[in-house]
């Protein structure tokens, strides 16, 4: 039956009860702005979203060259028609009369709008005065996790071969470094292992530093509805705040923050003394199991419960679910990735499904979650630290195929060290190396951390700076070129979310004034700049999404992200598909490793692997010691304490994140109405006994601070661990007087302010979830309640007076239709 459902109140909408082992049934949502029918839509055109790392599939629905609502795709096995509150309000931003409509130029100090051509001139003359002047390592791109595929190959080619700098990455460095460097650690390359359909087979799901509900609401919305069906799940959450995931856990443990790898190695200490392993999956498909158990061999509950102050029994709970689930399914994200021994721990939760022969099967498999929607292709174009098509730059076999790829001398394509991370090339652009540094589809003003260092790299004199984006963001406003882009709805691309499911996503409508897709910004670039191959011919031959996608085919060919078998015409009409697909795997791939491991060979791997304390990079002779035979490897590691302790000054932990109606730096999700409404300022957390404790009440406004800097937010008392502050980091400057960051009238209210420049050694990804700060009263705020939401992990306090409960009125409500196309046989593609 068809229903209307508020999206803000109810982010999640209505059930549909799942048995295990069936096919998830279709709800389709349908949201179309205020007046219009479904029957005056002129035109749906197919895309996915990029609001997170999920690809729900939707319909863009058009009229008269306007969008004016979305549906979501039943027939598409990531979301069966479901969206997510970002998914059905965020595209409204598109239309936001704020958008970049020409390229700026900074003149005597002022940015001026100018013509692509006087602005692409000051891009390309600038290239060449470096190149010649200081050479290829002058120049750095910081990139995305949210541009198209087509867009993020054609710029590692450009960067890689045609200026032959090392200095290329993304901001996937923030967000999914660690899940790559996890799955390299333990596999010897990257590529998901599990698939979203494990939601459906599993009988336990572990979810270490995971918010799923509010990051991934529609395959939240796929565990509700399992909840709710035959033979139900049993969650494991493992949050220190009290989200929706962990209430409706069976056993949730809210460690003290940057305590994962104690829990995790008592959780392997459990296993191994119950006898709960494989040894048949160990012995044939794993080296290291010895050292694992001799590593974790003392590491009982008691011992954990000391370092994570969680109770032993319950260490002990969480073990036997995990112990005795016969389809495990773990889910790992920023609680880990973002923590001192991200890497350590985030390869734990490898080693339990390995030691357990739990994967390769439905409803066992392992997810190194990605965050962003679009961050695979950053990672398997190779522009982020690695070389396209999961290639390794220390073994010359893999740098000569990809220099036959692009008919260029091995020699042009840097491969000297490993490609530099982001944090090192801020540091390169601070201390003077770099000179020139292209900034597309990342706002680092607000989502780097130490806000304040960053303000005074960008505005540095010496460095020039040009900003890709949609909007004047913070980082835009200290750039010395910003070039409008268009964006997702006014661009064609594909892309490739978290389980390898490869979308397209299709231009609906025009981009506003003279803004232009990233892809024909990159390409108008490297032909100014006149890039060749070794004969002489253009380095870069393709004009368009679809010829760049066929390029792309011949770099993936014969590698694990093969896509030499997918073509556009595949995917338009129909539903995602995943990787490798190709000969072997004409209709993709659902699960990785189901006969055994196959790509950690020395000859095939995409890394030697690294030193999971100080992170230095194993040699190919080491790797091929270690795992001659390339098999899965389990590596041990040891706890070790959060960097910054807490102490007298800075007594609380502090710990940054996301909230469900907000993404990122709210350059979207701030500029659509219902979403904003939800969460419209920034709001400081802690727990009810620390409120009791420091004569604090919901509204108070206070003031964080570290060592770094400062913020303010009015308080909400949750449940969330006592000793930890929570603060969600979306909240920057644009739509505040002071535009680019804290002054008077605005202080301080980016969570980035306070976070600190440090990283986990493997993956190089920053610590945004560990810091020490303190908490003190700025004033009273009088019964005037926080801007947080009350339907996610921010909740009032089971103790505290609730305000009142955020809902999103008439303008937030959903039509909710069953699906017709999603019968009993399953994925229809
Ligand atoms: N609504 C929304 N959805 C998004 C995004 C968004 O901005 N908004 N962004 C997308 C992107 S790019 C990403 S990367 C993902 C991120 O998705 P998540 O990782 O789910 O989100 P976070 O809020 O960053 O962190 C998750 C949880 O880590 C917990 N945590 C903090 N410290 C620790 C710790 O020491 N140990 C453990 N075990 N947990 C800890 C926090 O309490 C928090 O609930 O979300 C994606 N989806
Ligand atoms: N304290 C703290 N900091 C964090 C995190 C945290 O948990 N805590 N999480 C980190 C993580 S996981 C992430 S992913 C980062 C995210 O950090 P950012 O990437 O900085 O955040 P966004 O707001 O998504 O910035 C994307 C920018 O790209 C623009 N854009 C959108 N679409 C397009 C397009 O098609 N083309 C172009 N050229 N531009 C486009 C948007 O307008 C926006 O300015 O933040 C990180 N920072
Ligand atoms: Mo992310």
């Amino acid at each position: 039956m068809e229903s209307s459902v508020d999206r803000i109140g109810d982010p999640w909408g209505s059930r549909v009860p799942h048995g295990r082992h069936e096919p998830w049934p279709a709800r389709v949502d349908t949201y179309l702005t205020d007046g219009v029918r479904p029957d005056m839509v002129q035109e749906w055109v197919q895309a996915a979203s990029i609001l997170h790392s999920d690809g729900d599939a939707m319909d863009i629905a058009v009229i008269d060259g306007r969008m004016v609502g979305v549906r979501g795709r039943e027939i598409d096995r990531v979301n069966r028609g479901r969206l997510g509150p970002k998914d059905l309000f965020g595209w409204q931003a598109n239309a936001s009369s704020d958008r970049l409509t020409r390229p700026l130029v900074r003149e005597d100090g002022r940015l001026v709008e100018t013509d692509w051509e006087t602005a692409m001139h000051r891009v390309v003359s600038r290239s060449r005065e470096l190149l010649s002047e200081r050479g290829p390592g002058s120049i750095g791109f910081y990139t995305t996790g949210q541009l198209f595929l087509e867009e993020y190959y054609t710029l590692a080619v450009l960067a890689r071969a045609g200026l032959g700098t090392n200095h290329l990455d993304g901001n996937t460095r923030l967000c999914t470094s660690t899940a790559a460097e996890a799955l390299k650690e333990t596999f010897g390359c990257d590529g998901q292992p599990g698939s979203y359909d494990d939601i459906d087979h599993a009988d336990v799901i572990a979810l270490f530093g995971h918010n799923l509900a509010e990051t991934q609401p529609v395959q939240w919305m796929r565990i509700l509805d399992r909840l709710e069906g035959t033979d139900p799940p049993r969650l494991l959450c493992v949050d220190p705040r009290p989200t929706q995931v962990a209430r409706a856990a069976t056993v949730h443990l809210a460690p003290r923050v940057g305590t994962n790898v104690a829990l995790l190695n008592a959780l392997l200490h459990e296993t191994i003394r119950h006898g709960r392993i494989d040894r048949a999956y160990i012995q044939a498909h794993t080296v290291g199991f010895e050292e694992l158990a001799a590593r974790v061999e003392d590491c009982t509950p008691e011992w954990a419960a000391d370092i994570c102050d969680v109770p032993a029994a319950r260490i002990a709970e969480a073990a036997d679910l995990l112990g005795t689930a016969d389809r495990l399914l773990s889910t790992v994200l920023q609680g880990v990735y973002q923590s001192h021994q991200a890497t350590a721990a985030a390869v734990q939760v490898n080693n339990l499904h390995l030691i357990r022969g739990m994967l390769g099967k439905p409803g066992a498999g392992v997810l190194q979650m990605n965050g962003q929607p679009t961050a695979q292709n950053t990672r398997e174009c190779g522009a982020n630290g690695d070389l396209p098509g999961f290639r390794n730059w220390q073994n010359d076999a893999h740098v000569a195929d990809l220099a036959r790829v692009w008919n260029v001398e091995a020699a042009t394509i840097p491969h000297y060290a490993p490609p530099t991370h982001a944090m090192q090339m801020f540091r390169y652009a601070e201390q003077g190396s770099i000179r020139m540094l292209w900034i597309s589809g990342t706002n680092p003003a607000v989502s780097l951390p130490e806000l304040a260092r960053i303000r005074s790299v960008l505005s540095q004199k010496r460095l020039f700076t040009v900003v890709q984006d949609l909007f004047l963001t913070e980082t835009a406003q200290l750039a010395d070129v910003v070039l409008p882009a268009a964006t997702w709805g006014e661009k064609t691309g594909t892309f490739t979310n978290a389980d390898r499911t490869v979308h397209l996503t299709d231009k609906a409508v025009e981009p506003p004034g003279e803004a232009r897709p990233d892809l024909d910004i990159f390409l108008d670039y490297a032909a100014r700049m006149d890039f060749r191959d070794k004969d002489g011919g253009p380095l870069i031959t393709w004009h368009d999404p679809e010829s760049a996608f066929e390029a792309w085919k011949r770099c993936s060919a014969g590698r694990p992200c093969d896509y030499t078998g997918l073509t556009y015409a595949m995917l338009r009409g129909a539903g995602g598909i995943q990787w490798p697909v190709n000969e072997q795997a004409p209709e993709g791939t659902e699960r990785l490793y189901t006969d055994g491991i196959s790509w950690a060979h020395p000859d095939a791997c995409q890394d030697y692997g690294k030193d999971l304390v100080t992170g230095a990079a194993d040699s190919a002779v080491e790797y091929r010691s270690l795992n001659p035979d390339g098999k899965a490897m389990l590596k041990a590691a040891g706890f070790l304490p959060p960097h910054e302790a807490t102490s007298r000054e800075y007594p609380f932990q502090l710990t940054t994140g996301r909230t469900l109606y907000h993404f990122h730096t709210r350059t979207k999700t701030g500029r659509a109405p219902q979403l904003n409404a939800a969460a419209p300022d920034v709001w400081v957390e802690i727990s009810a006994s620390d409120a009791a404790r420091l004569d604090l009440a919901e509204g108070d406004l206070v003031k964080v601070s570290t060592p770094r800097g400062a913020l303010q937010g009015r308080l909400r008392v949750t449940d969330l661990r006592p000793g930890v502050i929570f603060v969600p980091f979306h909240y920057g400057y644009w739509d505040t007087p002071a535009g680019f960051g804290p002054d008077a009238a605005t202080p301080g209210r980016a969570a980035n302010e306070t976070t600190i420049t440090d990283w986990d050694p493997a993956s190089k990804q920053p610590l945004f979830k560990t810091a020490a700060a303190a908490l003190t009263l700025v004033e009273r705020g009088d019964g005037k309640p926080s801007p947080a939401p009350t339907t996610t992990a921010s909740a009032p306090a089971a103790t505290h007076d609730v305000p009142a409960a955020t809902t999103g009125g008439r303008t937030a409500h959903v039509s909710q239709t069953p699906g017709t196309a999603w019968g009993r046989e399953g994925n229809h593609r």
